[in-house]
């Protein structure tokens, strides 16, 4: 059983019917359970692309599902809740990334985790740090609150939206 940390974002077609459903399709997966969700934060879209603010989150999947197989019953969750794969930055109905898995390190061509872009988006750290320990050693060696004190909070709202199952 492993414990992978997902992150959630949508900013297009009710992001926030997006993020419940996908937490609710995330709990039906074989052999997975979602444990734990942070709260659901508003952020400014990081990238070139003027686009609709995001709404994120992070939520703790317990799964028995591999790396590559939970990859792929994520992209199918992406695709059956109308992603399409417009512009690289464009807006998007909902984005599943896996950040971390245990405390495995994978390079392969489909699948880079800690998801790379993880030490640097405050939308992924603060709720990531919200359900997880402060003494979190990533597989790098980096401790998650060394990461978030180092990663202003701009104008990251935290706002009082729920998800059902919190
Ligand atoms: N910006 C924010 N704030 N949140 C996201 O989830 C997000 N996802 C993306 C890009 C376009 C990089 N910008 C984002 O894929």
């Amino acid at each position: 059983m492993t414990a992978a940390y997902i992150a959630l974002g949508s900013n297009l077609q009710d992001p926030l019917t997006q993020l419940r459903s996908a937490v609710s399709a995330l709990d039906k997966l074989p052999g997975s359970r979602v444990e734990r969700t942070s709260s659901i934060y508003r952020s400014t879209p990081v990238g070139p692309v003027t686009q609709p603010d995001y709404l994120n989150a992070v939520l703790l999947l317990t799964t028995v599902l591999s790396p590559l197989r939970l990859l792929d019953a994520l992209q199918q969750i992406e695709q059956e809740q109308g992603r399409v794969r417009g512009v690289r930055w464009g807006p998007r109905t909902l984005d599943l990334d896996i950040l971390l898995y245990n405390d495995q390190h994978i390079d392969s061509p489909r699948l880079a985790i800690p998801h790379p872009a993880l030490q640097q988006r405050n939308f992924v750290l603060y709720p990531l740090f919200e359900i997880s320990d402060a003494n979190l050693v990533l597989p790098d060696g980096a401790v998650l609150d060394t990461l978030v004190a180092a990663c202003p909070r701009d104008d990251l709202e935290k706002t009082s939206l729920r998800f059902n199952k919190n």
